[in-house]
């Protein structure tokens, strides 16, 4: 009889088999040399990339995109975080962004953002890229910081481009209207929109120049800003992903550290 793997006859078997449980050893279980390891690089490192996504905001009861919780009412992010969306149905898309800013405003950044900003303190070539919108890493004292897919708490106008902060937690109307009457959005990146060019481009530049990279929290699913711990690998950094599952990433991760993103930063960074 011959037995299949993944579709594969018995004959290929057991390297395929060797391979299968080296990778979930890897996953799973991070060895114990693992965080040695990344806290030796860390020391030694002269210049630092960290790369953040919503994982890292997850332990402040924040909800990921991807995650259980992604769900709001029964719309996916990709349904909602586009400029068609909102062009059809803004007071839909603002009620979104109102119910994460209405919770965002009432939580705290947790050990994982503080321990970025012991980071940023630390070494003087620095840079945080983040894919969050929430400003939690800011709130926790990051400064050498770029944002690449906005902030929920600017808003846009889309009839004459004026830019403001606005932190009003709940907003008084939906949609938001603009001084000049026109209708404001959240001044965050959507698909299919540019990401802000300089802050890009500063994210591209601190990855190619870096001799290590710190990826925690992220998917790795959303491009550009997923390009840039392989962009500072190619460019010869060593890479640390943190996250709590596999990514696409962490074939290439030169180590994976499993598990919270709070049970891991604070050892890594050796700062109480
Ligand atoms: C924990 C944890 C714990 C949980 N500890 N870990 C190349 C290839 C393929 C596609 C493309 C490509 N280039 C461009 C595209 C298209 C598209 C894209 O990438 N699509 C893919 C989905 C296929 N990209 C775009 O459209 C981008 N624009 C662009 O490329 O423009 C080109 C252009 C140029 C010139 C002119 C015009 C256009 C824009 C992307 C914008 C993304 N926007 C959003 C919404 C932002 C506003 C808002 O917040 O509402 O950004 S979507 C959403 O995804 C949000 C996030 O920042 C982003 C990434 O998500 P993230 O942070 O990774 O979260 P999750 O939920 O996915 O993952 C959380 C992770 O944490 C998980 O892995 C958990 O396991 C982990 N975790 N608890 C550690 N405690
Ligand atoms: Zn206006």
């Amino acid at each position: 009889m011959l037995v299949f793997l993944d579709g594969m006859p018995m004959g290929r078997i057991t390297s395929h088999v060797r391979h299968v449980v080296m990778r979930n050893d890897r996953f799973d279980n991070p060895d114990s040399g693992a965080l040695d390891r990344s806290t030796q690089r860390l020391r030694e490192a002269r210049r630092v990339i960290v790369l953040t996504g919503a994982g890292v905001s997850a332990e402040s009861d924040v909800p990921t995109f991807r995650g259980p919780g992604g769900l709001w009412r029964r719309y996916r992010s990709e349904e909602l975080a586009t400029p068609e969306a909102f062009a059809r149905d803004p007071r839909l898309v603002w009620e979104w962004y109102a119910w994460r800013r209405d919770r965002i405003a009432s939580v705290a950044p947790n050990a994982a953002h503080r321990a970025i900003a012991a980071l940023d303190r630390r070494f003087p070539d620095f840079l945080l890229a983040t894919q969050n919108v929430d400003g939690l890493h800011e709130v926790a004292g990051s400064r050498r910081m770029v944002e690449l897919h906005g902030s929920l708490w600017r808003m846009r106008c889309l009839r004459c481009g004026a830019i403001k902060d606005d932190r009003r937690s709940p907003l008084p109307r939906l949609p938001p209207q603009c001084a000049c009457g026109g209708v404001l959005r959240p001044d965050v990146v959507w698909f299919g929109e540019a990401l802000p060019e300089e802050a890009l481009k500063s994210a591209f530049d601190a990855a190619g120049a870096a001799d290590l990279a710190l990826v925690v929290g992220t998917s790795s699913l959303v491009y550009p800003a997923a390009s840039i711990p392989r962009l500072a690998r190619k460019a010869g950094a060593f890479v640390i992903e943190i996250n709590t599952e596999p990514t696409p990433l962490t074939p290439t991760a030169d180590v994976f550290l499993r598990g919270p993103a709070t049970k891991w930063l604070p050892p890594l960074i050796e700062e109480k």
